[in-house]
């Protein structure tokens, strides 16, 4: 166990000695022999020796005494720094003056009353972490660099739009509206692509989301590189993230990939201010140490940046480590409350618990002591971090930069609890802040909050627009279009339109092979993007490892065990196919990465994601929000769904909800086809949509695992199915029968088909049969035309698609599907007439498929019941009718609800 964040370590086991010398002589002899190697040999010669005494030692039966963890100091020592290049006072002014106007943003928009809400405190304690990588390191997409991809702290972005302002690409009117997106003028609270398409790249306030999908976005770019997709090698990404977001579990859960991948390409900067929302992350520890463990454990290269430059005189004279020892036994909770007071509290608490310590300040007053500032203040050091993390080559690089939560607010909320949530700062406060930051600004302008920016010709905004200018000008920004392969035609469909005659396959076949089609296609196949979380063999998909290879970055260095086989297990370099293992969070996370491609990386790639349809929304619905606000194109696919069409995996598989989740996401287009040809009538639809019209379009489509016949296309089809519904069967026109229109999706529909025939036969009551693609899209429609004709009173009226179709046909509605009957029960309004609808409420259980269907009450019989119901209820036929068929097809009537058992 690594020594994770402790504090002291007198047990010998951490990288402390203990407390009592045995033979202080002996002692002296190892350390002199150690600085010995070191002044002759240098500091890697030293690592050589002692890694070898290290082993020697472990096998004479010491125990494991390395530890993860360094002293509670810079990695970097003070005299290995580079110069700061260029002219330290003006960046320091201009960063300064980006400070100001993020506050003056966001206490203007405080002003009358708080109802939108902002942040200070977090962007006051990042401004020298963006502000060198913004000057010195960030490259903008231009004709030399591809542009480094950076992912801010999503409650920063103040500090985004203070700099978007003095480099003149917003307005202060535009400055005014933050928070206000409703008339499309306003700046979007956080950063979200949706909102501010040409601005924002990556949608990170939703903690969790951007560490996890900027890991796999670096990913992304060497597969990029290897399948010589893009040149991506000189590219970074760039994560700012919250010392408090570092607890969520997507923020730690893949950071070993990163570490086993070898990206290289991937600098996070955790903003370790110590302090979430309420109150401390880790008070009573050290989140700096605890995070250097576990990233250093993981394979990063892990820089620490704790303390800045004013501190090197003191940290040069700790030859005893006294210093040190104070600096590691002070907890989290301890360093919030120092920076919250002054310069005499921390001589006393800080300083004075080591008298030799406390002597080494008594030539320094009270205001010097507060002056001693932290790493992640201090332009040299975040300059010489970002300089070795640039460099570092084989390993993501985490720095762990120690900062201020609310730097530069003084009594409205540096270092305190409460510093999070402020958006107001007081008048004394405001002055203070001026003149702390020496801003030129008279009282008045404090006071009303204006904005400042310099005279053009002025130092600050020459070096602003010089330093962009070099690296490729502003950021961010986004692309939003990229040319690439056109949609194939539908033809390229062929045996999926043509039915399958006898054989009886899945959906799930029938889109392996549109899949397979996809992968042959000259100009199209390179851009797809087959994503699995282990679950290939589950949807027959194992013949595309041998066709187009898994990818991984080191190819593949073992005779896999089915290497004698035609599909064996193949892995290589310039795989096609991202096989994620089982992350449900880290497939999303390559999806969003891939699905993003043509904005990141100016080329078009399509990713189809697949897996098991209850690991999908359900699982990390936040994600699938994200990939909707970051534009992702590309076609989710919910496998092995329903909740009785997977039989045998009961209640923690069976999906019978997906569809409704699904429905939430604004431009997410859901489908649950029944039949090949639909499949590849969406599918087509959605490569038309992103390829040619170049929509950020994103699909949820449905597969399932039952095998049965699929019938040809039927002539005029394609509309239907992209509206969501058309008829598969028609009862004669012109009988004097009762009629029924019977509605039904995904494999249900054939117990919906079976349900017609039954009528027919047993009860001579004549049936349509539509097959429902999309409840959800035929629901959108319907609102659309609901809306526009409450707005046009005077106008044509509007008919909703649902209406329309099912308004010329005769006879009650009954609906059944494998899902909640909230699905089906999404179009109710538009139905004309009566409506029933069957489904699969309550939770899942395993079965057989037959049972499971009777369980529910979605299978045929059903279905025959509910439209006898219904026709009783018209008048049609008589309610013994439906006693009759209950009878004959053996319906117990006292069954419990399926929801309640
Ligand atoms: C998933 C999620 N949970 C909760 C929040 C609400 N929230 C926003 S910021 C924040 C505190 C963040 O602390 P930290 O990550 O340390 O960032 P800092 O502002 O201190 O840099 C919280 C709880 C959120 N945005 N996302
Ligand atoms: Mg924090």
């Amino acid at each position: 166990m690594a020594d994770r964040g402790k504090t002291t370590s007198s047990d010998g086991n951490g990288s402390h000695p203990p407390e009592v010398d045995l033979d202080a002589v002996e002692t002296t002899e190892w350390l002199e022999a150690l600085d010995a190697v070191v002044s002759s040999d240098g500091p890697d010669r030293a690592r050589d020796l002692l890694t070898r005494v290290l082993a020697r030692a472990q096998r004479a039966g010491t125990g494991p005494i390395a530890t993860l963890n360094t002293d509670y100091v810079n990695t970097i020592p003070a005299d290995q720094e580079p110069p700061f290049p260029g002219d330290a006072a003006v960046e320091r002014r201009l960063r300064s003056i980006v400070r100001w106007n993020a506050i003056a943003m966001v206490v203007r928009a405080n002003k009358t009353s708080s109802e939108l809400g902002g942040h200070i405190a977090t962007f006051q304690s990042l401004a020298t972490l963006y502000e060198i990588g913004f000057n010195h390191f960030w490259h903008a997409p231009s004709d030399e660099h591809g542009g480094d991809l950076v992912y801010f702290q999503g409650h920063s972005s103040p500090g985004n739009y203070a700099r978007a302002y003095l480099e003149g690409r917003l307005t202060e009117r535009q400055l005014d509206g933050f928070r206000q997106e409703v008339d499309g003028e306003g700046l979007s609270s956080y950063p979200h692509p949706w909102l501010m398409p040409d601005f924002w790249q990556f949608p990170t306030v939703s903690l969790g989301i951007g560490p996890i999908t900027s890991i796999y976005q670096a990913r992304f770019m060497k597969y990029m590189q290897a399948r010589g997709m893009a040149d991506t090698d000189p590219r970074k990404v760039w994560a700012f993230l919250g010392d408090g977001e570092m607890d969520e579990p997507e923020s730690m859960g893949s950071i070993g990939l990163a570490g086993r991948e070898h990206l290289d390409n991937l600098i996070w900067v955790v903003n370790c201010n110590l302090q979430r929302l309420d109150g401390p992350v880790r008070g009573n520890g050290k989140i700096i140490q605890e995070l250097e463990a576990d990233f250093r454990g993981a394979g990063w290269n892990v820089i620490k940046v704790i303390w800045g430059s004013r501190w090197d005189p003191l940290l040069a004279a700790d030859v005893d480590g006294a210093l040190v020892k104070v600096m590691e036994d002070c907890v989290d909770g301890d360093y919030q409350t120092f920076k919250s007071r002054d310069g005499a509290y921390v001589r006393e608490k800080f300083f004075g618990r080591d008298p030799r310590v406390l002597e080494r300040v008594s030539h320094m007053s009270d205001d010097e002591i507060w002056l001693l500032n932290r790493g992640g203040h201090d332009q040299n050091k975040v300059y010489a971090a970002y300089g070795a993390a640039v460099e570092h080559t084989g390993q993501p690089t985490v720095i762990l930069a120690k900062t201020i939560k609310g730097y530069g607010m003084g009594v409205s909320g540096e270092g305190q609890m409460i510093t999070h949530q402020a958006k107001k700062m007081t008048e004394a406060a405001l002055l203070a802040f001026r003149d702390r930051f020496e801003l030129p600004l008279s009282d008045e302008q404090v006071r009303d909050a204006e904005y400042y920016k310099p005279p053009e010709d002025s130092p600050e905004m020459q070096f602003l627009r010089e330093s962009r200018a070099e690296l490729g000008g502003s950021m961010p920004v986004r692309r939003q279009r990229a040319e690439g392969p056109k949609a194939p035609d539908l033809k390229l469909f062929k045996s999926q339109l043509e039915g399958t005659g006898e054989r009886e396959v899945s959906t799930t076949m029938a889109f392996v092979r549109v899949l397979s089609a996809l992968l042959r296609d000259k100009q199209l196949g390179r851009h797809v993007v087959p994503i699995v979380p282990d679950e290939s063999r589950t949807f027959g998909m194992e013949g595309l490892f041998r066709q187009v290879g898994i990818y991984s970055p080191v190819g593949q260095l073992y005779q896999p065990q089915d290497s004698e086989q035609l599909m064996f297990y193949k892995e290589d370099e310039h795989g096609q196919i991202l096989e994620e293992g089982i992350t449900e969070a880290g497939s999303i996370s390559s999806f969003v990465a891939a699905g993003t491609a043509y904005s990141t990386h100016a080329v078009p790639m399509v990713p189809f994601y697949i897996y098991y349809s209850m690991f999908g929304y359900q699982r990390v619905g936040d994600l699938i929000w994200a990939a909707g606000d970051s534009r992702t194109r590309g076609f989710m696919l919910g496998g092995t769904a329903g909740r009785t069409t997977l039989n045998g995996e009961g209640l923690q598989h069976e999906d019978g909800h997906s569809h409704l989740l699904f429905s939430v996401v604004p431009n997410c287009r859901s489908y649950d086809p029944a039949f090949g040809y639909e499949l590849a009538v969406i599918i087509q639809e959605g490569l038309r949509r992103m390829l040619d019209e170049q929509e950020d379009a994103f699909y949820y489509i449905t597969l399932m695992n039952e095998n049965y016949q699929h019938p040809a296309m039927p002539e005029g089809a394609r509309e239907g199915i992209l509206r969501g519904m058309y008829l598969v069967s028609e009862a004669p026109k012109r009988t004097k029968k009762p009629v029924v229109q019977l509605l039904g999706s995904g494999t249900i529909l054939l117990e919906v088909m079976a349900a017609a025939e039954l009528l027919a036969e047993d009860w001579d009551v004549l049936a349509d049969v539509w097959s429902v693609t999309s409840f959800t899209e035929l629901r959108r429609d319907g609102i659309e035309a609901e809306r526009f004709n409450m707005l046009h009173p005077g106008e044509k009226q509007r008919e909703a698609y649902v209406t329309a179709q099912l308004g010329k046909r005769r006879g009650p509605v009954v609906a059944s599907t494998d899902y909640l009957r909230a699905v089906p029960d999404q179009i109710r309004q538009w139905v004309p007439g009566r409506y029933r609808s069957l489904g699969t409420d309550g939770y899942g259980r395993s079965d057989f498929r037959a049972a499971l269907r009777r369980f529910f009450e979605v299978d045929r019989h059903y279905v025959v019941v509910a439209a006898l119901s219904e026709l009783a209820a018209e008048g049609a036929i008589d309610a013994k009718v439906v006693a009759e068929a209950i009878a004959k097809y053996d319906i117990d009537v006292e069954a419990p609800m399926p929801t309640t058992v």
